[in-house]
């Protein structure tokens, strides 16, 4: 009784709170958003033995989610579900994209629509990946659709990943610094005129590919995809996590003084992992490592320019990754040679790619100076209930129907949890409900032979119960049969829908 009065008390003093808040002060939001970053690579989670001092401090500021999953094992569908409050696997275009067109309708509900049909400016500076152009793109004029067409007022970006060509940045729709001299043209098809590429001039690598990446080479790395022409714009690979840093300041600094929602869309630990010289040798393991330590760095960065402009205490800031980590992905890095004692997923099982645990339950933290508790919470969230709940927040009416309004857990901490939730990697799909995680079979290897990650697949059903199985070892399909045939019929409802 005294437990349920508190609950009611709790929810009231939300609503009271959300209540006055809306009237006073809509919080700006930042979603910072890294890529691969894994479950243990966090030190506040006490996992591996990295060290993050400044995602450490917001995270025991703030509320640490133990419980707290991307929708998807690879990038390209967690960002669809984070931005559109959808599964991807409803969308048959939310896969990898590499140079594919926009995944996202421009007729779609999106979170950076929801915030600018609330007076927010927004921004995107970053990561992609979700696609540009509906068709084959002209790089040399006015790249559309693209993040400005899905809402948001602002976008600097990476097109796709750090591994695939064009190796430039594109702000609101243009290639920056790109000259009219020399056009800049690519292909994922063919190579043009005998450019050097990974596979026939390894002479020029400075870090050689182990997979894939055999293509174009730029600044001495090898990329997936062919390119030509535009040399003024491409990027340089050890600045990128200072050049989107000083974006985000500078965004931050023009938009202080009006509501905003800045998605912080950081290309670290994904390969190829360059960390600025200044952080290389800092971990001990290698680039992966030396990376994360460099992402730290610039999130204690944001933090300082969030205290310097004076807006910590109106500014909503949430971390987590797109999915699990993953050692080879493609480059010879040392990723795995020098992990020595860090457990990047932690004790769950699998990373990038994977059905289990690993590839999508990710650092999941939300921090407000002054309104978030410091506190640890296990309930079960997902990056798709970003959505409904951050509209709550900013006092939006506007909602989807797969995301869950879970603003009072990401404000205090407590409240509802998510009850059900589906997983995904790479197509395949598997339901997480409460303690239980059910995984149909599925056709292919159990390991992939290139990343030597776990996948989740097996040729019969597999059944486990996180509660005291948080590793995934126990398949219990005989034992609990009847719990199985629940758990299908679940999974097949929501499938189905
Ligand atoms: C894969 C790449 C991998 C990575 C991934 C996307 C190969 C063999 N593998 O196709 O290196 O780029 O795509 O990663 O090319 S993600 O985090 O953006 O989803
Ligand atoms: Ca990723």
């Amino acid at each position: 009784m005294i437990k349920l009065n508190l609950k009611i008390l709790s929810f009231l003093v939300l609503i009271l709170f959300l209540a006055c808040n809306t009237e006073n002060k809509t919080p700006n939001v930042i979603i910072i958003y890294a890529d691969d970053l894994g479950f243990g690579d966090v030190s506040a989670y006490n996992q591996g033995i990295l060290h993050t001092p400044n995602i450490d401090r917001i995270a025991n500021e703030g509320i640490k989610f133990t419980n707290g999953h991307s929708s998807s094992a690879t990038c390209s569908p967690s960002r669809y579900a984070l931005l559109t409050g959808s599964y991807p696997w409803r969308n048959s275009k939310a896969k990898i994209s590499t140079g594919a067109s926009m995944i996202i309708d421009t007729n779609q509900k999106t979170l950076p629509k929801m915030f600018k049909e609330n007076n927010y400016s927004t921004a995107i500076i970053g990561k992609w990946h979700l696609g540009l152009g509906d068709g084959l793109i002209n790089y040399n004029s006015k790249i559309s659709p693209g993040p400005n067409d899905v809402g948001f007022d602002y976008s600097y970006i990476m097109p796709d990943t750090q591994d695939r060509v064009p190796t430039v940045y594109i702000e609101d729709g243009y290639v920056k610094n790109l000259d009219n001299s020399d056009p800049l043209y690519v292909s994922f098809k063919e190579n043009f005129d005998n450019q050097p590429t990974g596979d026939k001039n390894p002479e020029m690598l400075t870090m050689k590919w182990h997979h894939g990446h055999f293509n174009s080479i730029v600044n001495g790395i090898s990329r997936i995809g062919f390119m030509k022409g535009g040399k003024k714009a491409y990027w340089s690979d050890i600045d990128m996590a200072d050049h989107f840093l000083n974006k985000v300041k500078s965004y931050i600094y023009k938009n202080k003084n009006k509501p905003f929602f800045l998605f912080y869309s950081m290309q670290q630990p994904h390969v190829p992992r360059t960390p600025h010289p200044r952080f290389e040798g800092k971990s001990g393991m290698g680039p992966r490592g030396d990376v994360i330590i460099e992402a730290d760095w610039c999130i204690g960065e944001l933090y300082k320019t969030l205290e310097k402009e004076n807006i910590l205490e109106n500014t909503l800031i949430v971390i987590s990754s797109d999915n699990g980590p993953v050692l080879n992905d493609g480059y010879y890095d040392n990723a795995v040679e020098k992990i020595g004692n860090h457990t990047p997923s932690g004790v769950l099982r699998g990373g990038k790619y994977s059905l289990y645990e690993a590839g999508t339950r990710v650092p999941f933290i939300s921090y407000w100076k002054g309104v978030t508790p410091s506190k640890v919470s296990n309930k079960l969230i997902s990056q798709i209930d970003l959505f409904n709940s951050l509209s709550t927040i900013i006092g939006s009416e506007i909602k989807t129907s797969d995301s869950n309004d879970l603003s009072q857990l990401l404000i205090n901490g407590d409240g509802n949890e998510r009850e059900k939730l589906i997983l995904e990697a790479s197509g395949k799909t598997a339901l997480k409900y409460k303690n239980w995680i059910f995984i149909p079979p599925y056709k292919g290897k159990a390991v992939s032979k290139y990343t030597n990650v776990e996948l989740g697949r097996s040729n019969s059903y597999q059944l486990y119960n996180l509660k005291n199985d948080l590793s995934q070892r126990k398949n219990l399909i005989d034992q609990e049969k009847e719990k199985l045939i629940e758990l299908q019929e679940i999974y097949n409802k929501i499938i189905n829908n």
